[in-house]
């Protein structure tokens, strides 16, 4: 029986038919699925600090409200995808301890510091960026709940990615102070904005099984390459210089060659030792103490509903 469960499992895979929570799925594909869409979940939760840092600094009453928008449309977005991993049989209460305790990853990117404003619109630019090159593939993923959660999710990271854009357009048509602030954030964010993708395909022991599950639709160097195609004229355009010496337009493959980003340093944060991963994890940890009281009043409340209806 086992046998023709992952017969029919491997047929609707080819045939790009959805998986759908109640099928029959191997137990190494829900294992994975969990594992990357927590991950996802806890980026967007913990993606929502570094940017945080400026809401209240702000440059106009504008930028303010566009940012808090912003910060908490990523809430929503790692709320969806808590829910799409809650349908694969994980606990939320699972998840967030295993967050809170340093066990779960999430990207390498939100454990760099926001240090001035143009750090924000090089976030929005960048990592937004990033993140839709990597999410739009994601939207057609084998797992039915993922996919869908993606579809709403690429639609408002372009809308982040256009703020982000736009603040670089401001500062790099301002004062020179203003457009030396865009280069020194662009040259921070760069490089890491690169790892976001995950290591060199022979160095991922995740991405043949996950191509072959269409759970991954490229591989990381694949996305990576386009990253760097679409954003060297955007950079260009807004007058800005890639902070790569080796970069160099390559006719034969039509793209650009780049240089050899620092795996040491990607590892070193994916390991906790970024510049902010424990500060992150603590006010992850603060905020959730803090709401206690708050998760305690939702349930003595539902309980009273429930008598009520019961009596
Ligand atoms: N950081 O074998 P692979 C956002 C881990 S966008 C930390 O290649 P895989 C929006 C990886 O988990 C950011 N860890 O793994 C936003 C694995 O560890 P494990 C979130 C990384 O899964 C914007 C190991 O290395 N987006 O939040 C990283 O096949 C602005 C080996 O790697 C997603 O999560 C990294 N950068 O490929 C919010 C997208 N890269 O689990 C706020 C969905 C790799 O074996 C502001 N995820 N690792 O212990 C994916 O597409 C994939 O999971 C990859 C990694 C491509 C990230």
């Amino acid at each position: 029986v086992e046998v023709n469960l992952e017969e029919q499992f491997e047929a609707k895979v080819a045939k790009d038919i959805r998986i759908e929570p109640k099928d029959w799925m191997p137990d190494a594909y829900r294992k994975t699925l969990i594992r990357q869409i927590s991950q996802h979940a806890h980026s967007e939760i913990v993606g929502m600090l570094p940017e945080g840092n400026w809401i209240t600094r702000a440059p106009s009453l504008k930028r303010k409200a566009i940012l808090l928008a912003k910060v908490q449309d990523e809430a929503g977005h790692g709320l969806y995808l808590y829910s799409a991993a809650e349908t694969l049989g994980a606990s939320r209460d699972q998840m967030t301890a295993d967050l809170h305790s340093g066990k779960a990853k999430y990207s390498s990117i939100f454990n760099y510091p926001t240090l001035s404003w143009a750090d924000i619109g090089a976030i929005g630019w960048l990592v937004d960026g990033a993140a839709i090159m990597n999410q739009v593939p994601l939207c057609r993923t084998s797992y039915g709940p993922y996919a869908r959660a993606m579809v709403r999710v690429c639609k408002e990271e372009s809308f982040h990615q256009r703020q982000g854009f736009e603040i670089m357009m401001t500062l790099c048509n301002g004062a020179p102070e203003q457009k030396k602030m865009a280069q020194e954030a662009f040259n921070r964010w760069w490089w890491p904005t690169l790892m976001m993708f995950g290591p060199k395909d022979d160095e991922s022991p995740n991405t043949a099984q996950s191509m072959r599950w269409r759970i991954k639709r490229f591989t990381n160097d694949e996305l990576r390459q386009r990253f760097v195609d679409m954003m060297v004229p955007q950079a260009e355009f807004l007058g800005l210089t890639v902070p790569d010496k080796d970069l160099k337009w390559n006719e034969a493959k039509n793209g650009y060659d780049y240089g050899e980003v620092d795996w040491n340093e990607f590892w070193n944060v994916v390991k906790g030792n970024g510049p902010c991963n424990k500060q992150r994890i603590q006010t992850r940890v603060k905020a959730y103490e803090e709401g206690a009281w708050v998760r305690e009043a939702a349930l003595a409340h539902a309980e009273k509903r429930a008598q009520r209806e019961s009596a």
